[in-house]
Protein backbone atom coordinates (compact mmCIF):
# COMPACT_ATOMS: atom_id res chain seq x y z
CA UNK A 1 0.00 0.00 0.00
CA UNK A 2 1.69 3.21 -0.74
CA UNK A 3 1.61 6.10 1.66
CA UNK A 4 -0.30 9.40 0.41
CA UNK A 5 2.31 12.10 0.67
CA UNK A 6 2.20 15.81 -0.33
CA UNK A 7 3.77 16.80 -3.75
CA UNK A 8 6.63 18.44 -3.20
CA UNK A 9 7.06 22.61 -3.39
CA UNK A 10 8.61 24.10 -6.58
CA UNK A 11 12.34 25.77 -5.98
CA UNK A 12 11.94 29.06 -8.45
CA UNK A 13 15.36 31.50 -8.33
CA UNK A 14 14.91 35.11 -9.79
CA UNK A 15 18.23 36.22 -11.16
CA UNK A 16 19.46 39.62 -12.81
CA UNK A 17 21.81 42.51 -12.24
CA UNK A 18 20.96 44.96 -9.85
CA UNK A 19 18.14 46.68 -9.67
CA UNK A 20 15.98 44.61 -12.30
CA UNK A 21 13.51 44.18 -9.98
CA UNK A 22 13.90 40.66 -8.65
CA UNK A 23 12.42 41.91 -5.00
CA UNK A 24 9.42 43.63 -6.10
CA UNK A 25 8.87 40.92 -8.60
CA UNK A 26 9.50 38.39 -5.47
CA UNK A 27 7.32 39.95 -3.48
CA UNK A 28 4.38 40.72 -6.12
CA UNK A 29 4.43 36.81 -6.88
CA UNK A 30 4.49 35.70 -3.47
CA UNK A 31 0.85 37.31 -2.99
CA UNK A 32 0.09 35.91 -5.91
CA UNK A 33 1.14 32.46 -5.13
CA UNK A 34 -1.18 32.51 -1.72
CA UNK A 35 -3.68 33.57 -3.21
CA UNK A 36 -3.86 31.42 -5.80
CA UNK A 37 -3.86 28.72 -2.87
CA UNK A 38 -0.07 27.84 -3.49
CA UNK A 39 1.48 27.69 0.09
CA UNK A 40 5.25 29.87 -0.92
CA UNK A 41 7.84 31.42 0.63
CA UNK A 42 10.02 33.69 -0.28
CA UNK A 43 14.29 33.24 0.71
CA UNK A 44 16.52 36.16 -0.03
CA UNK A 45 20.32 35.71 -0.87
CA UNK A 46 22.32 36.85 0.69
CA UNK A 47 20.28 36.72 4.03
CA UNK A 48 21.56 39.70 5.79
CA UNK A 49 19.59 38.77 8.79
CA UNK A 50 21.83 35.90 9.71
CA UNK A 51 25.51 36.08 11.38
CA UNK A 52 27.69 35.25 8.10
CA UNK A 53 24.74 38.02 6.60
CA UNK A 54 26.38 40.51 8.77
CA UNK A 55 29.57 40.11 7.62
CA UNK A 56 28.47 40.18 3.98
CA UNK A 57 26.35 43.60 4.68
CA UNK A 58 29.10 44.88 5.94
CA UNK A 59 31.03 44.19 3.11
CA UNK A 60 28.52 45.59 0.46
CA UNK A 61 27.85 48.48 2.22
CA UNK A 62 31.33 49.72 3.32
CA UNK A 63 34.63 49.99 1.40
CA UNK A 64 36.01 48.09 3.63
CA UNK A 65 38.52 45.31 2.41
CA UNK A 66 38.39 41.90 2.07
CA UNK A 67 40.43 39.10 0.53
CA UNK A 68 38.15 38.05 -3.11
CA UNK A 69 37.88 33.92 -2.12
CA UNK A 70 36.90 34.75 1.29
CA UNK A 71 33.87 36.67 0.56
CA UNK A 72 33.13 34.35 -1.66
CA UNK A 73 33.08 31.39 0.35
CA UNK A 74 30.97 33.67 2.73
CA UNK A 75 28.12 34.43 0.46
CA UNK A 76 28.20 30.76 -0.06
CA UNK A 77 27.95 29.70 3.69
CA UNK A 78 25.29 31.90 3.56
CA UNK A 79 23.55 30.23 1.25
CA UNK A 80 24.29 26.29 3.05
CA UNK A 81 23.46 27.87 6.22
CA UNK A 82 20.08 28.12 4.48
CA UNK A 83 20.23 24.36 2.94
CA UNK A 84 18.04 22.21 5.59
CA UNK A 85 15.46 24.82 5.82
CA UNK A 86 14.98 24.87 2.41
CA UNK A 87 15.11 21.00 1.55
CA UNK A 88 12.15 20.19 4.76
CA UNK A 89 10.16 23.43 3.32
CA UNK A 90 10.36 22.48 -0.38
CA UNK A 91 9.68 18.78 0.55
CA UNK A 92 6.55 19.86 3.08
CA UNK A 93 4.61 21.19 0.09
CA UNK A 94 5.33 24.49 0.14
CA UNK A 95 7.50 25.88 -3.08
CA UNK A 96 10.21 28.48 -2.56
CA UNK A 97 10.98 32.12 -4.49
CA UNK A 98 14.85 32.47 -4.08
CA UNK A 99 15.50 36.27 -4.66
CA UNK A 100 18.98 35.88 -5.82
CA UNK A 101 21.17 32.53 -5.78
CA UNK A 102 24.00 30.43 -6.51
CA UNK A 103 24.29 32.47 -10.15
CA UNK A 104 24.73 35.85 -8.83
CA UNK A 105 27.22 34.08 -6.59
CA UNK A 106 29.24 32.66 -9.32
CA UNK A 107 28.94 35.80 -11.88
CA UNK A 108 29.61 38.97 -9.27
CA UNK A 109 32.70 37.04 -7.78
CA UNK A 110 34.34 35.51 -11.62
CA UNK A 111 33.42 39.79 -12.76
CA UNK A 112 35.34 41.63 -9.84
CA UNK A 113 38.66 43.28 -11.57
CA UNK A 114 41.93 41.31 -11.03
CA UNK A 115 44.33 41.82 -8.44
CA UNK A 116 48.31 42.27 -9.63
CA UNK A 117 49.20 39.36 -7.04
CA UNK A 118 46.61 36.94 -8.52
CA UNK A 119 45.82 36.03 -12.30
CA UNK A 120 45.97 39.14 -14.78
CA UNK A 121 43.07 37.61 -16.54
CA UNK A 122 40.62 36.86 -14.05
CA UNK A 123 41.46 36.32 -10.49
CA UNK A 124 38.27 33.82 -9.70
CA UNK A 125 37.84 31.13 -12.71
CA UNK A 126 34.37 30.04 -13.25
CA UNK A 127 34.93 26.62 -12.31
CA UNK A 128 36.63 27.52 -8.90
CA UNK A 129 33.23 30.30 -8.33
CA UNK A 130 31.17 27.26 -8.56
CA UNK A 131 33.04 24.41 -6.64
CA UNK A 132 31.59 25.67 -3.20
CA UNK A 133 28.18 25.73 -3.96
CA UNK A 134 28.11 22.09 -5.66
CA UNK A 135 25.37 19.85 -3.33
CA UNK A 136 22.87 23.05 -3.16
CA UNK A 137 19.68 22.27 -4.00
CA UNK A 138 18.76 23.00 -8.07
CA UNK A 139 16.17 24.98 -9.31
CA UNK A 140 13.12 23.99 -10.99
CA UNK A 141 13.56 26.84 -13.04
CA UNK A 142 15.67 30.45 -13.17
CA UNK A 143 13.61 33.28 -13.67
CA UNK A 144 16.06 36.01 -15.07
CA UNK A 145 14.88 39.31 -15.64
CA UNK A 146 17.26 40.88 -18.43
CA UNK A 147 17.61 44.98 -18.34
CA UNK A 148 20.04 47.56 -19.69
CA UNK A 149 22.54 48.76 -18.21
CA UNK A 150 20.34 52.34 -18.87
CA UNK A 151 17.57 51.25 -17.54
CA UNK A 152 18.71 49.64 -14.52
CA UNK A 153 21.02 52.92 -13.81
CA UNK A 154 17.51 54.81 -13.85
CA UNK A 155 15.96 53.33 -10.98
CA UNK A 156 16.02 54.29 -7.29
CA UNK A 157 19.08 53.40 -5.21
CA UNK A 158 21.72 52.61 -7.81
CA UNK A 159 25.00 53.20 -6.88
CA UNK A 160 24.80 52.73 -3.28
CA UNK A 161 26.29 49.18 -3.02
CA UNK A 162 29.61 48.26 -3.54
CA UNK A 163 28.95 46.27 -7.05
CA UNK A 164 26.78 49.19 -8.37
CA UNK A 165 29.43 49.93 -11.00
CA UNK A 166 28.61 50.30 -15.00
CA UNK A 167 32.04 48.21 -15.90
CA UNK A 168 31.46 45.81 -12.78
CA UNK A 169 27.75 45.09 -13.87
CA UNK A 170 28.64 44.70 -17.84
CA UNK A 171 30.91 42.01 -17.08
CA UNK A 172 27.93 40.35 -14.92
CA UNK A 173 25.84 40.36 -17.30
CA UNK A 174 28.44 38.93 -19.83
CA UNK A 175 29.16 36.43 -17.46
CA UNK A 176 25.70 35.77 -16.51
CA UNK A 177 24.84 35.26 -20.94
CA UNK A 178 27.73 32.58 -20.54
CA UNK A 179 26.11 30.93 -18.06
CA UNK A 180 22.85 30.81 -19.64
CA UNK A 181 24.09 29.32 -22.44
CA UNK A 182 26.31 26.49 -20.86
CA UNK A 183 22.97 25.39 -19.01
CA UNK A 184 21.30 25.14 -22.83
CA UNK A 185 21.91 21.64 -23.04
CA UNK A 186 20.56 20.46 -19.43
CA UNK A 187 17.29 20.84 -19.85
CA UNK A 188 15.64 24.68 -20.55
CA UNK A 189 16.32 26.26 -16.74
CA UNK A 190 16.48 29.46 -17.59
CA UNK A 191 13.51 31.45 -18.14
CA UNK A 192 14.66 34.94 -19.20
CA UNK A 193 11.93 37.90 -19.29
CA UNK A 194 12.22 41.42 -20.24
CA UNK A 195 12.29 43.68 -16.97
CA UNK A 196 12.84 46.98 -19.29
CA UNK A 197 8.52 46.85 -19.18
CA UNK A 198 6.30 48.31 -15.97
CA UNK A 199 6.18 46.19 -12.99
CA UNK A 200 2.78 44.83 -14.07
CA UNK A 201 4.13 43.47 -17.72
CA UNK A 202 7.35 42.25 -16.08
CA UNK A 203 5.02 40.34 -13.24
CA UNK A 204 3.02 38.31 -16.54
CA UNK A 205 5.98 37.24 -17.84
CA UNK A 206 7.47 36.23 -14.91
CA UNK A 207 4.20 34.34 -14.07
CA UNK A 208 4.27 32.29 -16.88
CA UNK A 209 7.82 30.75 -15.72
CA UNK A 210 6.27 30.16 -12.30
CA UNK A 211 3.99 28.09 -13.87
CA UNK A 212 6.56 26.87 -16.17
CA UNK A 213 8.26 25.30 -12.75
CA UNK A 214 5.12 24.49 -11.22
CA UNK A 215 4.58 22.18 -14.18
CA UNK A 216 8.21 20.62 -14.19
CA UNK A 217 7.44 19.87 -10.41
CA UNK A 218 4.15 17.87 -11.05
CA UNK A 219 5.62 15.59 -14.01
CA UNK A 220 8.82 15.27 -12.14
CA UNK A 221 9.83 11.90 -9.91
CA UNK A 222 9.51 14.60 -6.59
CA UNK A 223 12.77 14.57 -6.32
CA UNK A 224 14.72 18.25 -5.34
CA UNK A 225 17.67 18.72 -8.46
N1 LIG B 1 25.96 39.07 -4.57
C1 LIG B 1 24.83 38.37 -4.21
C2 LIG B 1 27.21 38.42 -4.67
O1 LIG B 1 28.23 39.05 -4.98
N2 LIG B 1 27.28 37.09 -4.42
C3 LIG B 1 26.17 36.34 -4.05
O2 LIG B 1 26.30 35.12 -3.80
C4 LIG B 1 24.89 37.01 -3.95
C5 LIG B 1 23.66 36.24 -3.54
C6 LIG B 1 23.55 42.63 -3.11
C7 LIG B 1 24.79 42.38 -3.92
O3 LIG B 1 25.34 41.11 -3.60
C8 LIG B 1 25.88 40.53 -4.77
C9 LIG B 1 25.00 41.01 -5.87
C10 LIG B 1 24.59 42.38 -5.42
O4 LIG B 1 25.44 43.37 -5.97
P1 LIG B 1 21.02 42.11 -3.09
O5 LIG B 1 20.95 42.20 -1.61
O6 LIG B 1 20.13 41.12 -3.75
O7 LIG B 1 22.50 41.80 -3.53
O8 LIG B 1 20.82 43.54 -3.73
P2 LIG B 1 19.59 44.51 -3.57
O9 LIG B 1 20.17 45.86 -3.46
O10 LIG B 1 18.59 44.03 -2.60
O11 LIG B 1 18.81 44.30 -4.91
P3 LIG B 1 19.09 44.84 -6.33
O12 LIG B 1 19.90 46.07 -6.38
O13 LIG B 1 19.62 43.72 -7.14
O14 LIG B 1 17.66 45.27 -6.82
P4 LIG B 1 16.41 44.40 -7.32
O15 LIG B 1 15.90 43.54 -6.24
O16 LIG B 1 16.71 43.75 -8.62
O17 LIG B 1 15.39 45.57 -7.64
P5 LIG B 1 14.19 46.13 -6.77
O18 LIG B 1 13.00 45.29 -6.93
O19 LIG B 1 14.67 46.45 -5.42
O20 LIG B 1 13.93 47.46 -7.60
C11 LIG B 1 14.89 48.51 -7.68
C12 LIG B 1 14.16 49.85 -7.89
O21 LIG B 1 13.52 49.85 -9.16
C13 LIG B 1 12.12 50.01 -9.01
C14 LIG B 1 11.79 49.65 -7.58
O22 LIG B 1 10.64 50.32 -7.14
C15 LIG B 1 13.05 50.12 -6.87
O23 LIG B 1 13.00 51.48 -6.64
N3 LIG B 1 11.48 49.11 -9.99
C16 LIG B 1 10.98 49.51 -11.18
N4 LIG B 1 10.89 50.72 -11.76
C17 LIG B 1 10.34 50.77 -13.00
N5 LIG B 1 9.85 49.68 -13.66
C18 LIG B 1 9.91 48.47 -13.13
N6 LIG B 1 9.45 47.39 -13.79
C19 LIG B 1 10.51 48.34 -11.82
N7 LIG B 1 10.74 47.27 -11.00
C20 LIG B 1 11.34 47.76 -9.90
NA1 LIG C 1 16.84 43.08 -4.28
Amino acid sequence: MTTPHTPRGALIAIEGLDRAGKSTQCDLLLNRLLSSGIPAKLQKFPDRTTPTGTLINTYLTSSTPLDDQSIHLLFSANRWEARDSLLSTLLSGTTILLDRYIYSGIVFSAAKPPTPIKDPKQPLSIPWCKSPDIGLPKPDIIIFLNITQEDAEKRAGFGDERYEKRELQEKVRGLFEDLRGEDSNDKDDWWVVNAGGTVEEVAEEVWKGVLEALRRVKEGNGEVG
